[in-house]
């Protein structure tokens, strides 16, 4: 049980210097703090981020949220017990009424749902990651497969019409330690690749910590990940995975990647030729949020052979993992906790997700902090997969210290994902 004392909420900022909500649960045990990540390619289906929209800022202030949390949630939880995340979760669905959590905003609701989370493995003297798993129903852990983002496109590097991420999956290794080391140092490979070709600008950091290199063409671009790889020596140990955020570049008729234009079928197509020449073993949003026609297309055409992954056409939300599910939308679920603004219905996602034989990765946001919770998650859940960006940034890297720290003080007890990876030839 958890006996509520005090709830404090205040303005903090992420690592794109925009606001968010930071939110410190008190309880007889101690204080417990935590910090709500924020996206910029966001699906229009997400619970409700409640920004300020003043003048401070330029509008993205979180000081509407910020003052639900410490008047109309605090007056209402403060003094209560709370047996469960669920018990508190459900509480907070209900105080808010609506759909998207538009009345509280899913920024306020999120910060106590997680220091919730925080305060229930403190009164069980357990780990976070033992408590979620416990809240999951979950019998063993895992660490993670790290997809680690090194060449940033699209909106997180200013970008348009272009693909989002290019991401490292190190699957062939036996610890979460390993799999981190080679993806470090074919993330430094690359650095010293682009200086060579480009000089030092093309070095310079989008917003998830890759590089943002001055190459238009895809395959270049997959091409020099290769060639990394091989230099590092991990070739056939690293696959590919691309984010392709294709909502952005969607207009509602046709996709355009540069200034060329793709039907869905023709955008298939040209995955599948990446897929067949680029060791990709996984490709997120293919299609634009609501084209389910087109995403039914691709996983026809690419899904018993890679990871089709759901992340703006699902937003966390059982009710479109199940529309997903009918129509044969995809094979995977990307979670990510602000989508949906409660831990409790992101843990009711992966288990819908798991049950249907889906893969799951737990993901951060482009705008983040140095809060690992979602590390922690990934291991509870046993998720088998985590997107936290590049193996750089204080914000990136606080996940993949977390995920180190607990592989290491369990001494070898929880497994490395790597072996159960779908899809890895
Ligand atoms: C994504 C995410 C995280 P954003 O599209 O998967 O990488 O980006 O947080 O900007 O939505
Ligand atoms: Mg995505």
């Amino acid at each position: 049980m958890v006996k509520i004392t005090a709830l404090k909420a205040m303005q903090i900022l992420d690592s794109r210097g925009n606001p968010t909500v930071s939110c410190a649960l008190s309880t007889p045990k101690g204080i417990f703090v935590s910090m709500v990540p924020s996206g910029a390619s966001t699906g229009t289906h997400e619970a409700l981020e409640l920004r300020d929209n003043a003048k401070e800022y330029a509008g993205k202030g979180v000081l509407k949220a910020v003052s639900n949390v410490n008047s109309i949630i605090a007056k209402s939880v403060v003094g209560k017990d709370f047996f469960s995340q669920r018990e508190l979760d459900d509480f907070l669905l209900k105080l808010d009424g609506t759909e998207n959590k538009s009345k509280l905003g899913a920024n306020a609701i999120l910060g106590l749902s997680m220091s919730f989370a925080r305060a229930l493995a403190s009164e069980n003297n357990i780990e976070l990651y033992e408590s979620l798993g416990n809240s999951a129903g979950k019998k063993s852990f895992s660490l993670p497969v790290p997809q680690l983002n090194v060449l940033n496109g699209g909106k997180h590097a200013g970008k348009e019409n272009d693909i989002q991420e290019h991401m490292l999956f190190p699957i062939k290794f036996s610890s979460f330690a390993e799999a981190i080391r080679a993806g470090a140092e074919t993330y430094h490979v690359l650095k010293g690749m682009l200086k060579k070709k480009f000089g030092a600008q093309a070095t310079l950091l989008g917003d998830e910590g890759g590089f943002v290199p001055p190459m238009d063409s895809v395959e270049q671009r997959l091409e020099l990940m290769l060639s990394a790889i091989k230099e590092a020596g991990y070739e056939g140990k690293i696959k590919i995975g691309l984010d392709c955020a294709s909502s952005e570049f969607f207009d509602g008729k046709k996709y355009s990647i540069g200034s060329k234009p793709f039907s869905a079928a023709e955008l298939s197509d040209f995955y599948a030729s990446l897929v067949d020449s680029y060791e990709i073993v996984s490709i997120e949003d293919g299609m634009a949020e609501d084209d389910w026609n087109g995403w039914a297309e691709l996983t026809k055409k690419l899904g018993k052979k890679i990871q089709i992954v759901g992340d703006d056409n699902l937003v966390t939300n059982t009710g479109r993992i199940k529309t997903a599910l009918e129509k044969k939308a995809c094979n995977s679920l990307l979670l990510k906790v602000n989508q949906i603004g409660t831990v409790s219905e992101s843990i009711w996602a992966s288990r819908l997700a798991e049950k249907n034989g889906w893969s799951i990765v737990v993901s951060h946001r482009s705008g983040e902090t140095e809060d690992a919770f979602i590390a922690d998650l990934a291991v509870g859940l046993a998720s088998g997969q985590s997107k936290f960006g590049a193996p750089a940034r204080s914000e990136r890297v606080a996940k993949y210290n977390r995920l180190l720290a607990i592989e290491g003080h369990a001494s070898g007890k929880i497994p490395f994902s790597g072996k159960s990876f779908p899809f890895s030839k």
